[in-house]
């Protein structure tokens, strides 16, 4: 467990934020707070209500949507993992060029890209010292090349945050599984990535590992690579195999409801995560394992364990059938109504969206992923274009001035409607003036005060009756609904079940009209 390290996370960086906090909302801000075991049902609550994300965590969800590049030497092998026997000399892309990436990336929306700076092959995208197994003995630039600098060049002249991803598990470094001699390795390897090529916004550590019962057995020292990551680059998020970032459990960008940033802390075990990660391939596919259990963080799945901690998901997935690029697949990237249905339930449910886009062996995106991408952006940018809320009426009883209902359609995420206590059932009522039609609600909550709607519902006035149109468990950073199409003129939503007073930043409704072809729920 890393328990030590995810309080250290607390003590070192959030002490100023909690001060903040204190300031501002008169609560200590903690993403990590200890659970005594004779807590009561009341007192467990109460510690939910006051977790909290880190800055850190809250500047990564506000991203909400960026993008995975696999590339290394699989792509030149054909395969999905490599066994580290691959030579450098196959590593020969003739037409790499990152500011591609990165414009394709920003074009389609993403707000960041992680780079497979290393992948389990062992294979290193940039002129490291730590080992022979990289760039450096390549054709490509005779040996004079930096994957990791073109694109944290590229990122910087075009203004796309940058990640890391750097696998554990190295399938070629002879000192691997003699595992003090191997986290030295690998803390060099974090040490380089991480001291210059700029600011990252991320380092991801995979799950992954099929060794096998006769493969190498590696202690990994997860305590002492957070602690490198913690002084070098303050502000990234640790994900996956990481104290900040949680696995949403599948690898086909699929979320749940109720989907709980505030988590027991055994949601954090890195040796479930890595249990539930992919332990084998098949040729050029991967194979994901599927460990989104239902529920993570409901009430009942509070009780009894030793802490609770702010634990936000990433649902991650590739555009193709493989993570790293494979010809075979160029017909086979994902139809415009799957990442769409994708986008739903990971930005929709409470997650950000980690896709990932395999850059091809010329070392360039392929044109029907970027194509893809560019119909999948303008579809998302149109469906929320226009916010039917503006201009409306909106009515409900808040908690003071501060907190007025009308905040909710600001567009300023830092302003909330906070209803007033001791409302059995607060609701937001909205008045259109005129008859409109939507399929889509909108729905933030002020995450910054923790997690708090448990149920929520959307109706509409039908004649004299309220009909319920929708209903959802929780909201969190974002939710978004969709129904069939329906018209109306006044319309509420009711919060039904609460762990505090609800705090809602921004409310929106829309309809599809792009493309005009009929969307079926
Ligand atoms: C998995 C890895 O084994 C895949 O190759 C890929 O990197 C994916 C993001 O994570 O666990």
């Amino acid at each position: 467990m890393h328990i030590d390290t995810m309080k250290f996370n607390v003590r070192s960086s959030v002490w100023m934020f909690g001060l903040l906090f204190f300031l501002t909302a008169h609560v200590t801000a903690q993403n990590y707070i200890s659970v005594s075991p004779t807590a009561t049902d009341a007192e467990l609550l109460k510690i939910a209500n006051t977790v909290r994300p880190t800055e850190r965590q809250m500047n990564w969800q506000e991203m909400e949507f960026y993008g995975f590049i696999h590339f290394g030497i699989n792509t030149f092998a054909d395969l999905e993992w490599s066994d580290g026997t691959i030579p450098a000399s196959k590593f020969y892309p003739t037409q790499l060029n990152a500011d591609q990436w990165v414009s394709t990336f920003k074009k389609a929306g993403l707000k960041g890209l992680i780079l497979t700076a290393k992948h389990h092959d062992g294979f290193c995208l940039w002129p490291t010292k730590t080992t022979d197994y990289s760039v450096v003995n390549s054709p490509w630039k005779n040996g004079k090349g930096d994957v990791v600098r073109e694109v944290s060049d590229a990122c910087r002249r075009q203004g796309l945050k940058m990640g890391i991803y750097l696998s554990p598990w190295d399938r070629n470094h002879p000192s691997y599984g003699n595992s003090e001699v191997y986290n030295q390795v690998f803390r060099e390897q974090l040490t380089e990535l991480l001291s210059n090529y700029g600011n990252m916004f991320t380092v991801w550590f995979d799950g992954a590992n099929g060794e096998g019962p006769n493969g190498k057995i590696q202690e990994y020292d997860f305590e002492s690579y957070y602690a490198l990551i913690r002084k070098l680059q303050p502000e990234a998020v640790i994900s996956i195999m990481g104290p900040d970032v949680r696995w949403v459990g599948n690898e086909a960008g699929k979320g749940r409801d109720p989907e709980w940033s505030v988590l027991p802390l055994n949601a954090a075990s890195r040796k479930a995560i890595a249990a539930n990660s992919q332990q084998q391939v098949t040729d050029n596919m991967f194979v994901p394992k599927d460990a989104t259990a239902s529920d993570l963080g409901s009430r009942e799945l509070l009780k009894g364990t030793t802490a609770l901690i702010w634990y936000p998901s990433e649902a991650d997935t590739s555009i193709r059938p493989g993570w790293f690029y494979h010809k075979n697949q160029d017909s086979r990237v994902k139809s415009l109504k799957t990442l769409e249905d994708i986008y739903y339930s990971s930005v929709g449910m409470n997650s950000t969206l980690l896709l990932n886009i395999p850059p091809d062996s010329r070392g360039l995106i392929h044109k029907n992923d970027s194509l893809r991408l560019m119909e999948f952006n303008k579809l998302i940018e149109k469906t929320f274009e226009k916010n039917l809320l503006v201009g409306s009426r909106i009515k409900a009883k808040s908690a003071g001035k501060r907190y007025r209902v009308i905040n909710i359609a600001d567009k300023n995420k830092l302003t909330c409607w906070k209803a007033k206590s001791n409302i059995i059932e607060p609701v937001i009522e909205i008045d259109f003036k005129n008859k409109q039609q939507f399929d889509r609600l909108l729905i933030q909550e002020n995450i910054r005060n923790g997690q708090r709607v448990e149920k929520f519902a959307l109706e509409i006035l039908v004649g004299k009756n309220w009909m319920k149109v929708a209903e959802a468990k929780t909201i969190g950073y974002k939710r978004i609904l969709r129904f069939p199409k329906v018209e109306a003129k006044k319309v509420r939503i009711r919060f039904v079940e609460f762990r505090a007073c609800p705090e809602i930043t921004e409310v929106g409704f829309y309809l599809k009209t792009y493309p005009d072809f009929a969307h079926k729920e």
